[in-house]
């Protein structure tokens, strides 16, 4: 068995602050329909998004560069209270909301270079449970959670670099899930 790369956390915010949050976040955040362009046509991704962080921390993924938006009070909070609790310097957040079980993140890494070799990303998951899935890129082996309400999934290490990662489609799932995920991006290389 290989070490996984990952915390789980399942109780990282209280219940109660959970669902304030939960509130919160879908009435605030600029949640935008995005779409991945491929061989002259436009596929909607089966989320929303929406993108904060400092200035500068722009980032680029799916052929796209998202300029960041200022991030808001809750989320300002809460990027302040994981840089205190886990030492990091977290300056921008990637928000998906799942809105149904038909909602979903296909296997991927989050391997951008403006992420650095080894990111260390904080990912806290608000509302419905969805299963979250890791599959090593060369064994093929796989581990699942369940990502509950108010719970912090930390991705460190080779994380990104030896595994994917995916949230499937649920036809249990009926509620909305919103997912934050804290990133730091570095400064860019000068050429
Ligand atoms: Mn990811």
């Amino acid at each position: 068995m290989l070490e996984v790369p990952v915390d789980y956390l399942p109780h990282y915010l209280a219940p109660a602050e959970a669902s304030t949050l939960l509130d919160a976040l879908d009435q605030t955040l600029d949640w935008q329909q995005e779409y991945l362009r491929m061989y002259g046509k436009s596929i909607p991704f089966p989320r929303l998004m929406a993108w904060y962080g400092n200035a500068g921390a722009s980032y680029t993924f799916s052929r796209k560069t998202y300029q960041p938006q200022e991030p808001t009070a809750e989320l300002q909070a809460l990027m302040h209270r994981l840089n205190q609790d886990f030492g990091q310097g977290f300056n921008s957040v990637l928000a998906n909301a799942y809105r149904t079980g038909a909602d979903s993140m296909a296997w991927h890494s989050d391997d951008e270079p403006e992420l650095g070799p080894q990111p260390f990303i904080a990912s806290i998951s608000l509302g419905q449970t969805r299963v979250f899935k890791l599959r090593h890129r060369q064994t093929r082996e796989v581990h699942a959670w369940d990502l509950e309400h108010g719970s912090l999934m930390i991705m460190r290490n080779e994380c990104q670099s030896d595994w994917e990662h995916c949230v499937p489609k649920s036809k249990k799932a009926q509620n909305l899930r919103i997912n934050l995920t804290f990133r730091q991006i570095l400064p860019a290389k000068l050429p």
